[in-house]
């Protein structure tokens, strides 16, 4: 049986899955399917990176261990693509035990054949890439030139990897052979990175723990790209002992799909390390663009959280199910270029192509059978020339459509798929089956227009099986035929059904969509999220423009030993009549109790202090507040925006423990 081993990137568990890692993840499910059905043996990869600085501040700042963080996010990812129906083969997790082991022989093995050295690293790296970066290929602000935003200077002693030996084989795979699609990318890697001179590539980081350790070098961890890419390897069985024998079937790959941000990771560093270890490069590289966000002024961003433009889809997918999604993203995009994703485009897409196309195609034709036949067909038919064209083209799509899979071009694929429906839509008005129906005499021909119809729909949607996996076997039901008539092998031939074929009908496949009224719902999700993330970024903006007050004339520390600072509980407290500004709280101070006014009504109630405990200066000399004497104060912190924190002490500490 051949096979057919396809991957897509293993994706960074440091926020929740978006519309954007839908786009490949169904992409690569749809092509896995495809092949499936044409009987190849599928390794279809997908998984998570989860090692590197960003994770480990990430799960630093949510206060918890760098794999507690990726463990919540990873069971987030593998939710939405069971809810997308990705019918992945094998998930990596870069945390997994024989990935590390592979991991650490292959950067042995380069070591030990020279192409490893340790230096010292001193340049430009980027946090949130995990990128480092010459001087030279810095952004005009001296930015990182994918992001675009600040980089560090860096010195620290480190393993380089030797890249130059391979520019010139690199650099032939780019422009000679078809492995990069599309090849027009070819010259801006080949001007970019490979005529400058390829530079070695540092392999190795000491500033931080979360990561691969090199095992004759503990201090050192791999660099997170070494240890994503080896993925496509390790995940088969490459150096472990995970899954026997899995590498010598399915590698190399057939298909790497990724977006172009991680093109140059490909395209050069990933060969780079296949032609050091002496094994076979992968045949394709697929780049898709970016689905970036379309606001209403129909500007295209980029989908990012600190915008709130990230398109959810389980919102979507709920609204308008699965299929409608995989079918809209994978429609709009073609290979190489961006798709602005909008919810009109979106919602037209689905009413036109599915809704009033397919939907329609389907529906007519099993209630026309249903109403002229009782559902089933006889036997008697009568032929037209009109049928011969109709079938010349629907035998015809399979061949386009495995053109366009084989070059990943699914938008395409579509496309050809929807020429077909067009093309049975429009043979229902040329047959005009209404008239037919009306005389008796004409149901000879009546039954074989049907005839011809159900044949139609049962090529087209085995065909569209692998893009939509929940809808298909629906209409299989609805046209009398099921997963054997509806084969791959059956796809180019007519005639395949039964000649006295039975429809149900069944529920509506794609429901009409009321575009104003879910516009107006769309948008105002995406406004709020939109004004929730500009709250929360000028929140985060406010706190980092923060410039504390000026210090205070300097005290010795009997000073300060005068003042009694003490732990106290607020068993009571209320709002003091007349006073915008104060609470009356009753705290218990370990001393038998006392009242204490403070001005931060403002900012706490009652209930969000009792219970609690506080640090009061305990020895202040008594005052009368709004009438209210008070007996000490509690200390808070002055907060950028002018307002005011209570600080709370450890809430274990008794009541009365002294502070210093
Ligand atoms: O780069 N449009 O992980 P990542 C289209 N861990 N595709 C998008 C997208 C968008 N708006 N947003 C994300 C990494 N993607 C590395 C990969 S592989 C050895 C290591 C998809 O989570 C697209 O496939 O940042 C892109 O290449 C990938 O997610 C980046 O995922």
């Amino acid at each position: 049986m051949p096979k057919f081993y396809i991957t897509t990137p293993i994706y960074y568990p440091s926020g929740d899955p978006h519309i954007g890692h839908c786009y490949t993840t169904v992409a690569c499910d749809s092509i896995a399917r495809y092949k499936r059905m044409q009987g190849f043996d599928v390794m279809f990869l997908t998984g998570t990176d989860e090692h590197g600085q960003k994770i480990e501040e990430k799960a630093k700042d949510k206060g918890v261990t760098p794999k507690e963080y990726v463990d919540e996010i990873v069971a987030t990812f593998k939710k939405l693509w069971s809810y997308m129906n990705i019918s992945y083969d094998r998930y990596i997790r870069t945390t997994d035990d024989y990935h590390v082991e592979s991991v650490q022989k292959i950067f042995k093995e380069l070591y030990d054949k020279g192409y490893i050295y340790k230096g010292e690293y001193k340049g430009k790296y980027c946090t949130p890439c995990e990128s480092f970066w010459t001087e030279s290929q810095l952004d005009e602000k001296g930015c990182c030139p994918e992001c675009h935003r600040p980089v560090t200077e860096a010195t620290e002693e480190a393993y380089f990897f030797k890249m130059s030996p391979f520019a010139d084989r690199i650099e032939k795979l780019l422009t000679e052979t078809d492995y990069l699609r599309p090849k027009t990318r070819a010259t801006e890697l080949v001007n970019n990175f490979i005529k400058p001179g390829l530079e070695d590539l540092c392999v190795s980081r000491t500033s931080f723990t979360w990561g691969i350790p090199v095992t004759f070098d503990p201090k050192h961890v791999v660099y997170v790209w070494v240890d994503a890419l080896s993925n496509y390897c390790t995940a088969l069985g490459y150096k472990n002992s995970a899954f026997e024998g899995d590498f010598e079937k399915y590698w190399p790959a057939d298909v790497h799909m990724v977006a172009k941000d991680i093109m140059r990771f490909h395209a050069i560093i990933w060969p780079a390390m296949l032609m050091a270890l002496d094994l076979p490069l992968p045949k394709h590289l697929a780049v898709h663009g970016w689905i970036t966000f379309q606001n209403n002024k129909g500007e295209a961003q980029k989908m990012s959280k600190s915008l709130g433009n990230v398109v959810d889809p389980f919102m979507l997918g709920e609204r308008y199910g699965v299929d409608a999604i995989r079918y809209h993203i994978l429609r709009e995009m073609a290979l190489g270029a961006d798709s602005g994703f909008s919810n009109e485009i979106m919602i037209n897409r689905i009413n036109s192509d599915l809704a009033n196309g397919l939907g329609n195609l389907v529906s007519r034709t099993v209630a026309m059978a249903d109403k002229y036949f009782g559902g089933t067909l006889p036997a008697e038919r009568q032929a037209d020339e009109l049928d011969e064209q109709l079938k010349s083209v629907l035998t015809g799509i399979r061949e386009k459509v495995d053109t366009c899979i084989d070059e990943t071009r699914l938008k395409n694929a579509l496309e050809e798929i929807f020429v077909a429906v067009d093309r049975a839509n429009k043979y229902i008005d040329e047959t005009e089956p209404w008239k037919l129906g009306k005389n008796e005499a004409d149901k000879p021909r009546l039954a074989a227009v049907l005839y011809n119809l159900l044949e139609s729909i049962r090529i087209i949607s085995t065909l569209l099986m692998p893009f939509m996996p929940t809808t298909m076997p629906k209409v299989w039901e609805q046209i009398g035929a099921d997963e054997n008539i509806c084969s791959y092998e059956n796809a180019d031939k007519f005639g395949i059904l039964p000649e006295n074929v039975t429809v149900h009908k069944g529920e509506i496949l794609f429901p009409r969509i009321d575009m104003a009224k879910e516009i107006a719902e769309l948008n105002a999700i995406i406004e709020k999220n939109m004004a929730e993330a500009k709250a929360k970024l000028s929140a985060e903006e406010a706190a980092g423009a923060f410039t504390p007050a000026e210090l205070a004339e300097q005290i010795t520390i009997d000073d300060f030993a005068k003042a009694d600072l003490r732990v106290a509980l607020v068993k009571s407290c209320e709002k003091v009549k007349k006073s915008k500004k104060l609470l009356c709280l009753q705290l218990d101070d370990g001393f038998g109790g006392r009242q204490v006014v403070s001005g931060i009504a403002q900012w706490y109630t009652p209930e969000d202090l009792i219970g609690k405990k506080v640090i009061i200066v305990a020895n202040l000399a008594p005052a009368k507040l709004c009438g209210v004497e008070s007996q000490g104060m509690i200390l808070a912190a002055d907060t950028p925006d002018g307002g005011a924190s209570v600080v709370f002490p450890d809430q274990s500490l008794p009541c009365g423990s002294k502070i210093r």
